[in-house]
């Protein structure tokens, strides 16, 4: 008999535990069957598979358990795992899910027999390689992904690129894959942009299915809970580019002339869009004015406390690593989650990332919190967050010449991480990992200010003003340079980015 084809898209494990106690107003029910009305609340919400999960007690009470739910579950044609104890999944004719410290997967499945659905926890690359070489598991449970306090003795949190890691061993295997651990409708969005690995073949691996405890077995609503995580997941666009202008075929082109569109729309006045910066204490004067030159409005506030607030009222917010701190990060994540929740494009400039283990660790805790749509950075930074050495940082510089092969390099990050890396320097590099392209304008004086990286938020734009400030009679130095540049932000014209741009365009 084939193995029946299970929809892995929203998994339920249970948690007696953690159900609303008392039962809310709205059931009327016998308490001792509440467990078995908000299972069935779930199912009806759209949960897919189930996991019977009972860690503190007896084997008799746990069969009792599993066999009412099976008997819901049949009802609703959803597959009925029970985690750890063979025994009971052999006697219900149930499928089984066992984590590391329980019996071997490949004993488990002697006894199972081959009809059976078989899942395995695991924790790292390591781990994944064994349930691929062993090959009696159908699907993995990938976690924890976040904290939770939902179970004990948890494994090291991976963070979502961890867990893109183990989905790169797990390649274009047959074995599906879900996500575990801290999974709520704020995490959702966030754990679908960035888990996604690319393939050699080109196209993506990405997760069949989410896994949740306390988000479904907590709620008074589960109908409600369930609808929701499955609307998120069943939305879910692979390769998300809604900031990245992907979906509408970028081209080199294009780009210039929507950096023209888009500071034509600026001059034309009116909109003032607000961009929140949490950037660092060299630059910050510098970036308010540029902001301001261009035509929107700039906010420096680095206030955990009112970012989620802010993040309803901005149109972008640029997360810049420089002078760095704890309670920086810490803002910067509460912002970064906030705008990923309100749909707004995060811009992220890894300042100095390669230079100290601590920036390395801040820039990793980052990725982890929220999705950026686009990274900013020089060629030594791009290098650390690539994990290629052959560009070293020195403090917030890079050092020597750049990348035999820049392109690559920005088109490879660029489709790991899911965004658009813009790599700047003598030639600036740009690609939204599929379209790739290097584009030479600018000014030597840009290398004698501080802060001409972080200000780069529009490269283009950027750029051309640094040409034509560059070419003014007062310019003596890179003090009046920076005036220069100040100005000519202020005083370009979409015309000129049409005009100087595209002459210096090259394509990969
Ligand atoms: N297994 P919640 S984490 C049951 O990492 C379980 O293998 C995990 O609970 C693992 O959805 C976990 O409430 C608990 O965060 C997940
Ligand atoms: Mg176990």
């Amino acid at each position: 008999m084939p193995k029946p084809a299970v929809d892995y898209s929203l998994y339920y494990v249970t948690g007696r535990e953690l159900l609303p106690s008392p039962p809310p107003p709205s059931y009327t029910g016998p308490a001792d069957a509440y467990y078995l009305h908000h299972l069935e609340e779930a199912l009806r919400g759209g949960v897919t598979v189930v996991q019977i999960r009972e860690k503190d007690v007896d084997g008799g009470e746990f069969y009792e358990v599993a066999r009412r739910s099976k008997e819901v579950c049949d009802r609703y044609g959803v597959p009925l795992f029970i985690n750890d104890r063979l025994d009971i999944a052999c006697l219900l004719k149930a499928h089984l899910h066992v984590g590391q410290s329980d019996l071997p997967a490949r004993l488990a499945r002697q006894l199972l027999g081959p009809d059976a659905l078989l899942g395995v926890s695991v924790n790292t690359a390591e781990e994944m390689q064994i349930v691929l070489d062993e090959g009696v598991a159908d699907y993995v449970g990938i976690g924890p992904c976040f904290g939770t306090q939902t179970k004990k003795n948890l494994n090291p949190i991976m963070g979502p690129r961890g867990v893109r890691a183990i989905l790169e061993v797990l390649g274009e295997s047959d074995v599906k894959a879900v996500v575990i651990g801290g999974i709520t409708p704020s995490s959702i969005p966030n754990v679908l942009a960035q888990t996604p690995a690319p393939l050699p073949s080109g196209g993506y691996r990405a997760l069949d299915g989410l896994a949740v405890v306390s988000t479904i077995a907590a709620a008074q609503d589960p109908a409600a809970a369930s609808r929701e995580l499955r609307r998120l997941f069943d939305t879910r666009v692979i390769y998300a580019s809604r900031h990245t202008g992907v979906d509408v075929g970028l081209t080199e082109l294009q780009a210039v002339k929507d950096a023209a569109d888009m500071l034509g729309l600026l001059r034309e006045g009116g909109s003032k869009p607000l961009v929140h910066h949490i950037t660092n204490q060299v630059v910050m004067n510098d970036c308010a004015n540029l902001t301001l030159a261009f035509g929107a409005s700039p906010i420096m506030s680095a206030s955990p406390d009112e970012a989620p607030h802010l993040s309803q009222l901005i149109s972008c917010l640029l997360l810049n690593l420089g002078t760095i701190t704890d309670a920086q990060i810490s803002a910067q994540k509460i912002a970064g989650e906030a705008a990923n929740r309100n749909d707004k494009p995060v811009v992220f400039d890894p300042v100095g990332v390669g230079a100290t283990e601590y920036r390395k660790k801040s820039a990793s805790g980052l990725l982890n919190a929220c999705h950026v749509s686009i990274i900013k950075g020089n060629a030594g930074e791009i290098g650390a967050l690539a994990g290629l050495s052959e560009v070293q940082s020195r403090g917030v510089d890079s050092v020597g010449k750049g990348f035999k092969d820049p392109a690559t390099v920005v088109k490879t990050l660029a489709a790991r991480e899911k965004l658009v890396v813009a790599m700047s320097g003598e030639t600036d590099y740009v690609s939204d990992g599929r379209i790739t392209f290097a584009i030479e304008n600018g000014s030597h004086w840009q290398e004698s200010i501080t802060g001409s990286g972080c200000m780069a938020s529009s490269l283009v734009a950027i750029n051309v003003a640094a040409e034509v400030a560059a070419a003014r009679s007062d310019v003596q130095g890179p003090n009046t340079f920076r005036a220069a540049l100040i100005d000519e932000c202020f005083r370009l014209k979409p015309e000129d980015i049409v005009q100087r741009a595209p002459t210096s365009i090259m394509s990969f």
